[in-house]
């Protein structure tokens, strides 16, 4: 079952057919005691909805706060040493790609989240922008996970290889992340051989793309979850972001106009294009 939430309400999807659910906040939704059951019983009982196409969806969150997990692939780690090189910071990376506990930074506020369709931005002082695509996981407030989407962790690598202090704001700002276009329920882990697709497409030609697999994400993903509820408390929930395993090579930088497009197939796609200015 896949968790839309669109200008006409949420709906459950099964089997293709799509069911409005009774509940309009997504936040008493994430709070359902048995989230997977409840919406079963919605399929069950409910007529499939006909007006689903007509509505825009939405990105899946309500005032859940965005974390992200960082360094959680072997990629992540070399080209983040390589960019982090000349500030004599690049073994910072390599040691947290090998230490018990993981890096976990906040990501994002719901009002800087894009939804699938609209624009993530590239900041008016970086000039090298990249996005990640993160398997996104949607955590309840008793710290359960209740699904996976997808996410766009858009960075500045200029401004943090600059200086890993920077982190905030080479990953911070408005429109800086993405999410969409659904939650997959499910409590269990997703298979290792899950590929996660990155492309990026300028003026209608093809100027990037690459694939990975959850088999090179090198911490379980309920550790990452664990970490970040062990002394903070989420009362709406959380969604924590996964880590990217794709970064594209050094000569390439995002440009206004690009339409980034990250596929997780069991998900499904988010696509999104870049803008920058207000
Ligand atoms: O250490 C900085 C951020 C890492 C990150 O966002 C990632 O590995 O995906
Ligand atoms: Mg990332």
């Amino acid at each position: 079952m896949k968790l839309y939430r669109t200008t006409g309400g949420n709906y459950v999807e099964d089997g293709g057919r799509y069911y409005q659910v009774p509940e309009s906040s997504w936040d008493v939704l994430v709070a359902h005691e048995n989230l997977q059951a409840y919406l079963a019983s919605v399929v069950q009982t409910g007529k499939p909805a006909v007006d689903f196409p007509s509505a825009r969806i939405e990105a899946p969150i309500g005032s859940q706060e965005v974390w992200a997990a960082g360094v959680t692939y072997y990629r992540s780690r070399s080209a983040r040493m390589a960019e982090a090189k000349d500030a004599g910071a690049g073994d910072f990376y390599d040691r947290v790609y090998t230490a018990k506990r993981p890096e976990l930074f906040f990501k994002a506020t719901p009002s800087r989240v894009v939804r699938p369709g609209g624009s993530v931005r590239i900041r008016c002082d970086a000039k090298w922008s990249v996005p990640e695509p993160e398997l996104t996981v949607l955590i309840n407030q008793r710290g359960q996970i209740l699904g996976y989407t997808i996410g766009n962790d858009m960075s500045s690598r200029d401004i943090e290889g600059e200086n890993p202090l920077y982190l905030p704001q080479a990953k911070v700002y408005d429109g800086s992340c993405a999410l969409g276009p659904c939650v997959l329920l499910s409590s269990e882990p997703l298979p290792a051989t899950t590929p996660i697709r990155l492309e990026i497409e300028r003026d209608g030609a093809n100027a990037f793309n690459n694939s990975t697999t959850l088999a090179e994400l090198k911490r379980p993903i309920p550790e990452l979850v664990e970490y970040l509820f062990r002394e903070t408390s989420f009362p709406s929930g959380a969604f924590l972001m996964t880590g990217t395993g794709i970064v594209p090579p050094d000569e390439f930088t995002l440009a206004v106009g690009d339409r980034v497009r990250i596929t997780i197939d069991p998900i499904g796609a988010l696509e999104n294009t870049v803008a920058q200015g207000r």
